[in-house]
């Protein structure tokens, strides 16, 4: 049987992932930090998956990790994962987007040496690696610009998943755009809608108080971009791969459906600026031209972002009706 361990377990991509990978019959490890309060109900939902306290600050503990689970995969999803707090925090982001896989790639490899057994990475690269392009749609060859802390980070691993694969270590990159779903935090801009649109619907009235109105991303589906990380994994060839819908929509357009499903048209009056959510520098339009993987991985997005947008909508009334 196969072995997996996936760093982020908890978070969105990670528990998709992880019932991908126990639907198919493969052994599931995840790390989870002690501070996590996702643990304890990861654990109820999923008794299959082996969970293993990890911090990803800890260089000599995650090293540890790999060598005591000895994965045949191991996939990175962990670290800070929001864009706006990495300003906050830039130095921390540093450390557990950027170092933290750094640490991961030299642990695999050298359990690779070590046992003469192949180990396979998947990094969790994303299209905030590219900043401002100078050129769009963005694929594989688009220049890595960073505008934010969290995409130096994450620019900084995926050069060091090169750098590995260069040293005869499989690492896969998925450079992942945008990817929703009802599992997301409201502390992203389409979870932090839906949610406020149940909550407009319920109460008969309210705003949802949002930054850049304007900023166009190329919005997916979580779970497909799950299966791209494990086809990715599983190709002959370790590679760099641009997973994306190639079409953009802008905030405007998630409010403007979002209060549509639970029927108001006039999402304008909704809606208030609050100028302390615009970021201080914020890449206007991403998309990405996902058609290396379509070729090479035979992946295709498979849910449109007006049928995501009702999915999370409904999810987050259904939530409220239940009193959640
Ligand atoms: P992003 O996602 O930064 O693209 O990173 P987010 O949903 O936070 O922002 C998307 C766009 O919406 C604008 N925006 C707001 N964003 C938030 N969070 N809250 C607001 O009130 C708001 N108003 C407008 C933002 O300025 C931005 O332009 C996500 C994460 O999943 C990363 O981990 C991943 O790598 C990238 O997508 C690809």
């Amino acid at each position: 049987m196969a072995r997996a361990l996936v760093t982020g377990i908890t978070g969105q991509d990670g528990s998709y992932l992880a019932e991908q990978l126990a639907a198919e019959g493969t052994e599931v490890h995840g790390m989870v930090h002690d501070a996590d309060p996702a643990g304890a109900e990861f654990r109820v939902r999923h008794p299959g998956v082996h969970l293993h306290a990890g911090d990803l600050a800890d260089q000599a503990g995650l090293a540890q990790l790999v060598r005591d689970v000895e994965p045949d995969e191991l996939y990175n999803l962990a670290g800070i994962s929001s864009v706006a707090y990495s300003w906050e925090q830039p130095i921390l982001t540093a450390e557990l987007t950027g170092v933290a896989a750094a640490v991961l790639f030299e642990a695999a490899l050298a359990l690779q040496e070590h046992t003469g057994r192949r180990v396979v990475c998947v990094q969790a690269s994303s299209s905030e690696i590219f900043g401002q392009a100078e050129r769009s749609p963005q694929d594989e060859t688009t220049p890595v610009r960073p505008v934010s802390p969290y995409g130096a980070a994450k620019a900084y691993a995926h050069h060091m998943a090169g750098v590995y694969r260069g040293k005869g270590l499989h690492v896969a990159g998925c450079i992942l755009f945008n990817h929703e779903s009802p599992r997301r935090p409201e502390t992203f801009v389409t979870r932090k809608i839906t949610a406020a649109a149940a909550k407009i619907a319920q109460d008969g009235g309210g705003t949802i108080r949002l930054g850049n109105l304007d900023a166009r991303r190329d919005w997916g589906w979580a779970p497909d971009y799950v299966d791209a990380m494990v086809r990715a994994a599983r190709h002959h060839t370790a590679d760099d791969f641009v997973i994306a819908t190639g079409s953009t929509h802008s905030v405007a357009d998630l409010v403007e459906i979002s209060l549509r499903r639970v029927g108001i048209a006039d999402w304008r009056s909704h809606v208030e600026i609050d100028e302390d959510l615009v970021r201080p520098v914020d890449a206007a339009a991403q998309v990405g031209d996902a058609g290396k993987a379509r070729r090479e991985l035979g992946w295709a997005p498979s849910v449109t972002f007006t049928e995501i947008v009702h999915r999370m909508v409904d999810h987050d009334v259904e939530l409220l009706r239940k009193g959640g």
